[in-house]
């Protein structure tokens, strides 16, 4: 065993760069070749190579640090009897950052008369076949001398291909995935009056490992930022520092996921996407915690976008100007939302909805009196405490009611969290009262008066949102007699109730006059069958018109 240090090759031009990432620790192997760290400049990231397999016996520098050509990065045990220490020959390791003066990249050639000028890749180094991973202009852009044409990238480093000169883009000689290398025609550029064209080798920004001439002068800034390369050509110099930005490594781990970057929210220093980040975005994504911009683009529209993704016809069109005056309002961001959730809900789930009724006199009589005994609570409790309660007990004897389907399994919960309907002026909302097993009726009377009116003033958070296993929705200090409320999903059922009204009712030998309050279930006919929504509706009546049952 012997220990060679491992230093900062040769990093052409830059005197100093950052040390962004470490990619490896003590007691790590690596391989030759292998990343050891990233830095960056200001222009361009890369990362630094290993110029030997070995264990990382001592990491010489820390996040932050400034490092540049020479500055010892770690040290590093490998096999047999290699002379340590020794600095890496910088040509073998080196990933220069950009602006290598480099002689074989042949000048751009421009056309006096014309000014037609061939726009070609500069000297890359040791590299071939580079691929193109994004073109930034178009024919007919103009664009400024140095813009950015197009980024490629190898799996060490990414670089912007800047323009020779000023003037306007004629064609494009390139496609994306096209694999390029030193004077590979870019395309052609209609330079401006008096445009001179930059030197080819003024312009390169080897992509990894390229062996440069250190000492070579670079007068101008040459290699756009790696974190530039979504930006379109004429934002290109303002914008770089709002752009994603990420190691190659990182970016290319991103685009073999089809993560989309700039909506990756880094956790690095200074904002930097790292691995991590990427990973923990299409975690989040896939639980549902997260939507990219495309999938909220695609997802249904409130109104039923136009329904060609069901195979229907499309929705009409009709100019209702025509028929008489009219005004035109965007719906609110919760209708907008909602209407898409309860879009999904009413086509995918297989719902049915069972009406019956409840003889509430009883325990509206005992509601009545409660209120009047507790005025000076505060606290008015209204039907639905009652509703709430007696469902919890009705979900119990059949917890069914209380699951969520999960592929081909029914997730079971042994939790009681209800969820009820409230009508705010932004639409609809859903706050949740948690364990309301374990809550009395006063306490749920007061939970639901403070989240009605959070909910009202647009302050509901998306905690008290969530968590339902079943919800109620009631229309009872509206009116109405039944409806078919749609499935909160991924609960299965969901309680509609109306107003309660006095009917008259046979006992056998007589009409009495009895108060009925009008329950309607919908329920998910793909975990619920016909018989179990009709027995939990006659328990929930028969509890409802006498509580003591829930004692049973
Ligand atoms: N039968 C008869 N009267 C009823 C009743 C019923 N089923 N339910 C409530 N009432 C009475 C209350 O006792 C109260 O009477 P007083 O004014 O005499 O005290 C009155 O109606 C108003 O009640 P409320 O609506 O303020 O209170 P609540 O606890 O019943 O409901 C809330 C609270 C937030 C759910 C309700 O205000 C609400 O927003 N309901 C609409 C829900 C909705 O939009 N559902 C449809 C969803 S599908 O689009």
């Amino acid at each position: 065993m012997a220990t060679i240090e491992i230093h900062v090759p040769d990093i052409g031009d830059f005197d100093e760069v950052t040390v962004i990432e470490l990619m490896v620790k003590v007691g790590d192997t690596v391989r030759a070749e292998q990343s050891l760290i990233t830095v960056e400049s200001d222009k361009a990231s890369m990362e630094i190579p290993s110029s030997s397999a070995g264990v990382v016996k001592e990491v010489k520098v820390a996040l932050g640090d400034k490092v540049k050509q020479g500055s010892l990065v770690l040290l590093l045990e490998v096999a047999g009897a290699a002379a340590a220490p020794a600095p890496a020959p910088a040509a073998a390791v080196a990933a220069p950052v950009a602006a290598a003066v480099v002689a074989a990249a042949p000048a751009p050639v421009a056309d006096a008369a014309s000014a037609v000028v061939e726009m070609r890749v500069p000297d890359i180094g040791d590299f071939k076949d580079v691929t193109v991973i994004e073109i930034l202009v178009k024919p007919g852009d103009t664009v400024a001398a140095e813009q950015s044409l197009i980024t490629v990238e190898s799996d060490k480093a990414s670089m912007e291909i800047p323009a020779p000169a000023a003037g306007v883009v004629q064609s494009l000689a390139i496609k994306l995935g096209d694999k390029v290398n030193i004077g590979d025609l870019v395309g052609m550029l209609l330079g401006a009056a008096g445009a001179s064209a930059v030197p080819a080798a003024a312009v390169a920004a080897p992509v990894s490992a390229a062996p440069v001439a250190a000492s070579a002068p670079v007068s101008s800034p040459v290699a756009a930022p790696v974190a530039a390369a979504a930006v379109p050509a004429h934002t290109a110099g303002a914008s770089v520092l709002a752009m994603p930005h990420a190691s190659p490594s990182v970016r290319k781990f991103a685009r073999e996921l089809g993560v989309p970057l700039e909506e990756v929210k880094g956790q690095g220093p200074k904002g930097r996407i790292t691995q991590g980040d990427v990973q923990a975005f299409t975690k989040s994504v896939m639980a549902g915690a997260a939507q990219t911009k495309a999938q909220v683009a695609n997802a249904p529209k409130a109104s039923g976008g136009d329904g060609a993704a069901l195979g229907l016809i499309p929705w009409p069109k009709v100019d209702f100007a025509k028929f008489g005056p009219i005004e035109r309002k965007e719906m609110s961001r919760i209708k907008k939302i909602s209407g898409a959730n309860l879009l999904r809900n009413a086509v995918m789930i297989p719902a049915v909805t069972n009406h019956d009724d409840a003889d509430i006199t009883d325990l509206e009589a005992f509601r009545v009196s409660t209120n009047k005994e507790n005025e000076k609570s505060g606290v008015k409790v209204t039907m639905l405490a009652f509703l709430i309660k007696a469902c919890v007990a009705a979900l119990k004897k059949y917890p069914e009611f209380n699951s969520s389907l999960d592929g081909d399994a029914i997730v079971y919960k042994n939790y009681w969290h209800i969820g009820f309907a409230a009508d705010t002026p932004n639409g609809l909302m859903v706050p949740v009262i948690k364990d309301a097993d374990k809550k009395g009726i006063f306490q749920i009377s007061q939970e639901m008066g403070e989240l009605a009116k959070k909910a009202r003033d647009g302050k509901l958070s998306p905690a008290e949102m969530s968590g339902a296993t079943f919800t109620i929705s009631s229309l009872g200090g509206i009116g109405g007699r039944y409806f078919t409320p749609i499935i909160n999903a991924p609960e299965v059922a969901i309680l509609g109730v109306c107003r309660s009204t006095m009917e008259p009712i046979w006992d056998g030998k007589a009409f009495q006059p009895r108060l009925t309050l009008p329950l309607s279930l919908t329920w998910d006919h793909r975990v619920i069958d016909g018989a179990a929504a009709a027995r939990f509706n006659v328990y929930l009546g028969q509890i409802l018109g006498d509580f003591r049952r829930v004692l049973l």
